[in-house]
């Protein structure tokens, strides 16, 4: 189902000038009326005559999250305070929030790719869509609220928590399509069978629209298996907007509206373009945006860049799954560790559950990582030699993986935190 034909389908050589002329125009608008970027630019020496083919897009220095930061609250906008409809503040794990502005041409834009996007995965009038991403100031909530009514859905505005009421809500406005968080979805399952409510039986739930944080295709696995409900990953950044982009129904990649934004994937470390296919850190270009302009911003998600046409139809370019954030990885004693290699290692045990925390701490020099996993229901015993067993079993499964020894501790089901929002499930104590 597309939502916007034309332009999802555009040949690509068409998408492609579409694009260079955008960045163009925008790199020569805010090189002559934005000081910010006009002093950036100048620093290493290029300016918009320079830009003359899309590949030259890559002659612009980098923006950071931390400039906007410096920035903060409102020095990088490009408008007056009267042209701004909206804010919303992303709060990040360190240091000052980032806060982000809208005109009334941004809401649309975003309006519209996730309009596009939800088409993408057939939602439309005749679905009831339950928001449980939070509403405020956090994204999730209001992005997915106005992409859903603008396709024509009855949206249930439900935000997070309250996690019985809503699964009752679910079963009283036949709802078909929730949108939160992969791991409020796993708490929901678990609720979902403590209230004896099966989602294919007793509810019209079929879809599930989830993201905001890493979650593994292992993951995706296990929710359809115990939901009976597909999944469907979407993904975003309040710098960008908010959540924006989901995969199709082909579910192989992710689709970047390619009018809306230009993706590229740069070598971390020397900040050189990577080939399609390869994966490194996304950098994004907006080519609408006007409040809050972005050009060549270090997303720091690792992922790939894909340009071949997707199967169903649509030219827009795919990133693959993220598999996590650059300034994510962990070094421990010296190896490098992702936190979504520890899920993908986890998940490949089947009696081992959905919930896991990882820490790190040190003990004089020595750092150490201890896993801990809950076991599922079944596979929970009280005899202390099987579950001897299964911990070795985990541990050289993680040490498979990772190349490191870590130590796992197992978990009664229910022990280990629930998130009702972004999981965090990392606890690195080691500069407490
Ligand atoms: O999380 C926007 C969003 C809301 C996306 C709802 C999807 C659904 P921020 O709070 O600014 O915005 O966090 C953005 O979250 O840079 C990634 O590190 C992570 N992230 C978002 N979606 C995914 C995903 C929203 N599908 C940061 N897979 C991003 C992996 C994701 N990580």
């Amino acid at each position: 189902m597309f939502w916007n034909h034309d332009i999802e389908c555009m040949p690509k050589e068409e998408l492609k000038r579409l694009q260079y002329g955008s960045i163009k125009n925008l790199v020569t608008e805010l090189y002559s009326s934005n000081a910010f970027y006009r002093h950036k630019m100048d620093s290493v020496n290029v300016g918009p005559d320079d830009i003359r083919s899309l590949s030259d897009v890559s002659k612009l220095p980098f923006m950071t999250k931390q400039e906007f930061r410096d920035n903060y609250p409102t020095k990088m906008f490009s408008v007056p305070n009267t042209d701004i409809v909206r804010y919303h503040v992303s709060s990040g794990t360190t240091g000052k929030p980032t806060l982000v502005g809208y005109t009334r041409n941004d809401l649309e834009y975003w309006t519209e790719a996730l309009a596009r996007s939800l088409s993408s995965i057939g939602v439309g009038e005749d679905d009831t869509l339950q928001v449980s991403y939070g509403y405020g100031l956090f994204t999730g909530g209001l992005g997915l609220h106005y992409g859903a009514e603008r396709v024509g859905a009855s949206v249930l505005p439900a935000s997070t928590g309250s996690t019985e009421r809503q699964l009752e809500l679910m079963q009283d406005l036949d709802v078909t399509v929730i949108a939160c968080t992969p791991s409020y979805f796993i708490h929901m399952i678990d609720v979902a069978k403590e209230m004896g409510i099966d989602f294919l039986r007793d509810t019209k739930l079929r879809k599930a629209v989830l993201g905001a944080e890493p979650w593994s295709e292992g993951m995706r696995k296990r929710i359809e298996e115990s939901s009976g409900v597909r999944a469907y990953d979407i993904y975003g950044t309040s710098e960008l907007a908010g959540p924006m982009f989901t995969e199709c129904e082909e579910r192989d990649g992710i689709h970047i509206c390619g009018d809306i934004a230009y993706m590229e994937a740069i070598d971390p470390e020397s900040g050189e373009v990577l080939e399609p296919g390869e994966k490194g850190e996304l950098v994004v270009t907006m080519l609408k945006k006007e409040a809050f302009p972005l050009v060549r911003y270090r997303i720091r998600d690792l992922s790939a860049v894909c340009d071949e046409v997707c199967a169903c139809g649509r030219s827009s370019p795919r990133i693959s799954r993220i598999s996590g954030r650059s300034d994510d990885m962990l070094i421990v004693r010296g190896i490098n560790v992702f936190p979504s290699q520890i899920e993908y290692a986890l998940m490949q045990v089947p009696q081992v559950g959905n919930q896991y925390m990882i820490q790190v701490t040190r003990d004089g020099a020595l750092d150490n990582m201890v896993v801990q996993v809950e076991i599922r229901p079944e596979s929970f015993s009280d005899k202390v030699e099987d579950m001897i067993l299964l911990r070795s079993h985990i541990e050289s499964e993680l040490k498979k993986y990772l190349n490191l020894a870590v130590h796992v501790e197992l978990k009664a089901p229910g022990e280990l935190p629930r998130f009702d929002g972004k999981a965090s499930r990392v606890k690195d104590k080691r500069s407490l």
